[in-house]
């Protein structure tokens, strides 16, 4: 069970300052849940979406998977289709805790696609006989400038018919929304029990750690990247995922 997520209740929001350390990983589930409007309906959805694109005798990828929210639904929608789920990511903290997850599943007896879970950087993924990428809330996180090199090799690594969904929080290029979607954004972790100061130091935390770019750059580099069509299938405020298909 995931532990409620107080952690700036007690923990100044020093700019830049956040890290998936072991304090976040304690508190993971809520603090994704209660802070990311659409989290829960995203996560079944790209489920669903699995089971169009997964191709059999291929590797589908979850970068960036935390404690494996995505991996984990993927692995019940995909588990006649012969495939193999790469899940990776940075954080020790994430890793260690998701193959403990990964052990309890198994030891349950769910059915599901086989998973290696990878300590590693996305960065250095090797997308060869893919046929669906996802990247959960997880670009966001990685060097503006070394985005556009990332897609393009997954986009040049999945098979014909495979596909990429990018999930990112957005800016918003007229200032007057961006104010606005904020606002609303603020409403719903009010909302969701969070006080002004923990917003407040969440997001000083956050500065220069997570980075949005806009609905159009993301767009622009996803079609740059290789990709013949994007769709954007899901938005709520900032909240948007994207569907790329190769
Ligand atoms: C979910 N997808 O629950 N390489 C690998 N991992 C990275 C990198 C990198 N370069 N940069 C950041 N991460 C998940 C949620 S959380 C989103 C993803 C959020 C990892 C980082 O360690 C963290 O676990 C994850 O990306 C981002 O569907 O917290 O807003």
């Amino acid at each position: 069970m995931s532990e409620k997520d107080t952690l700036f209740q007690h923990q100044s929001g020093d700019p830049g300052s956040f890290r998936f350390d072991e304090r976040v990983v304690d508190v993971f589930p809520d603090m994704i849940d209660r802070s990311v409007p659409g989290y829960s309906l995203i996560v079944p959805m790209i489920g669903q979406l699995s089971r169009r694109f997964a191709q059999p005798g291929t590797v589908v990828h979850d970068l960036g998977a935390s404690l494996g929210a995505v991996t984990l639904v993927m692995r019940r929608a995909l588990a006649d289709r012969d495939v193999r789920i790469v899940a990776t990511d940075t954080s020790p903290a994430m890793v260690a805790r998701f193959r403990e997850l990964l052990a309890d599943a198994d030891a349950n007896g769910d059915p599901g696609a086989p998973v290696d879970v990878v300590e590693g950087d996305i960065r250095n993924t090797d997308f060869t006989n893919s046929s669906l990428a996802v990247l959960n809330f997880t670009l966001q996180f990685v060097p503006v400038e070394e985005r556009g090199e990332l897609l393009a090799r997954a986009a040049a690594g999945l098979c014909d018919g495979g596909a990429l969904v990018l999930s990112e929080k957005i800016r918003f290029e007229d200032e007057g929304e961006q104010e606005r979607q904020t606002d609303w954004h603020h409403d719903y972790k009010r909302l969701h029990g969070y006080s002004e100061l923990e917003i407040a130091r969440k997001r000083a935390a956050l500065e220069r750690v997570l980075l949005p770019e806009t609905r159009d750059e993301h767009e622009r580099r996803l079609l740059d990247a290789g990709f013949s069509r994007v769709t954007r299938w899901f938005q709520c405020f900032g909240f948007c995922s994207f569907l790329a298909e190769k």
